[in-house]
């Protein structure tokens, strides 16, 4: 249950950090799937991208999107419930996922995810309310690729995005002067909104940074945009 203070700090910042959404129990178990999906014992074709876009023989930010359609229960499972559970206390009763997707980084593959802003991937909606949850299975801090947010940029307008290197991820104008790190343990977690600007930085360590992240929007906004073609699993672009 998060406190009035929690979600008013969600709602003025545009993020949030919950420092313990799952027990080493569950990190455990998760990282045993997650690695299930990255060695290819569970077939991820289709759903699997660099998101640095640049080509260079080996996977730098590896990026599987959906891993839920490829293995269904994980829908059902405690990270899904209780990420969900924290969302509707966030933003409304009537949020649901959209999508979900892992963002791997491996070893001192030192490749950042740009700055940018989530809202930019997405087709313009009427309904704007959307919350990511980012679960580090990993110890998450700066020199592996930990979350940076903006804060207040929720409140902001869309910056202009270009998309970087070949089909690779969107980036928009920032810098860390105007963003602060948040470092989790495994099983912690960050919310933030579909406007927030974020990135991380690469990962220079010798150990993975494997993030399980839930995309939440209200049930009506998914139906709108499933019923225009948009199911998070296309190629990636500018869309607004
Ligand atoms: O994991 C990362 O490096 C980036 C994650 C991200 O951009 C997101 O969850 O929206």
């Amino acid at each position: 249950m998060l406190s009035e203070q929690q979600l008013r700090f969600f709602e003025t910042n545009g993020y949030l950090a919950v420092e313990q959404l799952l027990t080493l129990a569950e990190v455990e178990e998760y990282r045993q799937v997650y690695d299930d999906f990255l060695t290819e014992k569970i077939n991820t074709e289709g759903h699997r991208s660099d998101l640095s876009g640049l080509g260079v023989g080996k996977e730098l930010i590896t990026q599987i999107m959906r891993p839920s359609v490829l293995l269904p229960e994980l829908a059902e499972s405690s990270l899904h419930q209780k990420a969900t559970a924290l969302v509707k206390q966030l933003l409304g009763e009537d949020m649901e996922m959209d999508f979900d997707m892992l963002i791997d980084k491996a070893p001192q593959t030192n490749t950042p995810t740009p700055w940018h802003q989530d809202e930019a991937y997405w087709i313009d909606m009427p309904d704007k309310r959307a919350a990511s949850c980012w679960i580090a299975l990993d110890v998450s801090k700066r020199e592996n690729g930990c979350m940076w947010f903006v804060p207040g940029s929720n409140h902001q307008p869309l910056r202009p995005h270009t998309q970087t290197g070949k089909g690779g991820a969107l980036q928009c104008e920032s810098n860390e002067n105007e963003a602060v790190a948040i470092e989790l343990q495994p099983g912690g977690c960050t919310f933030h909104q579909g406007r927030t600007i974020h990135y991380s930085r690469g990962n220079s360590s010798d150990s993975h940074r494997r993030a399980f992240i839930i995309n939440f929007r209200p049930k009506a906004m998914i139906a709108y945009e499933r019923q225009r073609g948009f199911d998070h699993l296309g190629k990636r672009e500018v869309r607004q």
